[in-house]
């Protein structure tokens, strides 16, 4: 036990002597677990080099290009067009777009480190730049090959947009419940209905789109098209002015009998329900990426204020109460981030990550809402304050307990994956492992 007989108290913070005695006793430490460990099985979370130059590239933008305007797209609900582009141009976006269609074809583990470095800088801008990913998930998954050179490469090729319609007025948590209809008219489908909390819904290029093909089959009733924008019938009806994440776009759009051919149709018919639960499979590692992110920014400003702020003739970070609160933060951080890891490898290795997706937006959602409240603590009267930066956190963080589902409807994947599980879906699974199968063969050709 490293500090079995040395408390770390008021007195200790901040004394080289402490500091020291632990760094020699941590060697020590770690000398016995190799030497009496050797035969054991060792998880290596070491970033390739790609990944951490990536993951360099990615906190060098955030640095750069958003922290510096963030509080100020904030307060005046901006759209980061500018940021787009420049994002865009550095390799910032679409990570996962396939090679094929002009993408990167970056891993998820990739994707995810850059979502944290965006969330670290703005979440609201980061949520922008990321949420193409989520509307070409279904067209990675489910679409036919024209479908996908159209529309991935379009994303790949220019900095444009797009958008993942899922929710309606009356259909959050309950995607079974929702009411827009797709019908089958000879070789087009006729799409009606209303679709909100659009991200980026004013400025895409195309939409994926749920819609019911079959009114009474529930959740087995719904299909997935992919819709253009200028579309007939497609309306921007409304922007929301939101509390957090003001730099996003966030749209109520309605679709009023809606043409698109046939072939748009993503995967096959009535089976858009799971199509969309796939999707926020391999989203919902990112948008946890980017709830640490937030969660670090809160923590790094707290912990340097506390080092600043002086109360009863200290730094108040050598007050006990004040230490603990940080040490909370960043055991909180650590831990969400290698949720969001493990989520995203074990979609990068071909396995189903339902649960560890579930586990790491909830945790992350949660963390990011946790830390930001203290970091206003910590700031006390000043946190409150706009001038201060920590305000904006906690009013970003709470809606990464709300998108892309709930932290409570993640509770209740939790529960049903470890007390119910589904069986394993072979179609899945097969093509996950192809996937990731012929990203390897890829890999390994010769140049
Ligand atoms: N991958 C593949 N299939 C899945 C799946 C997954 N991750 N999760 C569920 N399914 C399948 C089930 O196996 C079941 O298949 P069958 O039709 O063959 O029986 C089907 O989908 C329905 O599953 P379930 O019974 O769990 O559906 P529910 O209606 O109870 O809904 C929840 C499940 C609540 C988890 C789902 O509706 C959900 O995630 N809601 C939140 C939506 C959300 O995140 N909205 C935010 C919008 S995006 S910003």
């Amino acid at each position: 036990m490293l500090f079995s007989k040395r408390w770390l108290t008021d007195q200790s913070i901040g004394s080289q002597t402490a500091i020291n005695r632990a760094t020699e006793d941590a060697k020590r430490s770690r000398s016995r677990d190799l030497t009496e460990g050797s035969n054991r099985t060792v998880v290596d979370l070491t970033l390739t080099d790609e990944q951490q130059d990536l993951r360099e590239l990615a906190h060098n933008f955030a640095e750069k290009e958003i922290r510096p305007v963030a509080w100020d797209y904030d307060r005046d609900a901006t759209w980061p067009q500018e940021i787009v582009e420049k994002a865009w141009e550095v390799g910032l976006m679409n990570a996962e777009l396939p090679e094929a269609y002009g993408g990167p074809g970056l891993d998820l583990l990739s994707g995810v480190l850059i979502e944290e470095e965006m969330g670290w800088g703005c979440s609201g801008i980061g949520t922008s730049l990321m949420a193409n990913g989520l509307a070409a998930a279904p067209v990675i998954i489910g679409g036919s090959e024209e479908l996908k050179k159209q529309y991935l490469t379009m994303l790949a090729e220019e900095p444009k947009l797009a958008s993942f319609c899922l929710t309606e007025p009356d259909a959050g948590s309950d995607v079974g419940g929702m009411k827009t209809r797709a019908q089958k008219q000879g070789d087009k489908y006729v799409i009606s209905g209303s679709k909100c909390f659009i991200t980026n819904g004013s400025h895409a290029s195309w939409y994926t789109v749920y819609a019911k093909t079959d009114a009474d089959a529930g959740h087995r009733g719904i299909s997935a098209f992919v819709v253009p924008r200028d579309a007939d019938g497609v309306t921007v009806d409304k922007k929301e002015d939101k509390l957090g994440q003001r730099a996003s776009d966030t749209a109520l759009i309605s679709f009023d009998e809606v043409e698109v051919p046939a072939g748009n149709l993503l995967g096959e018919e009535n089976k858009g329900f799971k199509l969309a639960m796939m999707t926020l499979d391999r989203t919902r590692p990112g948008v946890s990426g980017l709830a640490v992110g937030i969660a670090r920014a809160a923590f790094e400003f707290a912990s340097e204020y506390s080092k600043e702020r002086v109360q009863f003739g200290v730094p108040i970070a050598t007050h006990q109460a004040v230490a603990f609160m940080i040490a909370d933060m960043a055991t909180k951080v650590e831990a969400a981030r290698l949720l969001v890891w493990q989520s995203a490898v074990l979609h990068d290795q071909g396995r189903r990550n339902t649960l560890a997706a579930s586990h790491a937006k909830r945790f992350a959602a949660d963390a990011a809402m946790e830390v930001t409240v203290d970091a206003v603590q910590v700031y006390g009267g000043y946190g409150f304050i706009k001038e201060y930066p920590v305000e904006k956190l906690m009013r970003d963080a709470k809606i990464m307990q709300l998108y892309e589902g709930t932290s409570q409807i993640q509770r209740l994947v939790i529960a049903r994956e470890i007390l119910n599980p589904r069986p394993p879906d072979t179609e899945l699974q097969t093509r996950q492992e192809t996937e990731v199968s012929e990203k390897a063969q890829k890999e390994a050709a010769p140049a």
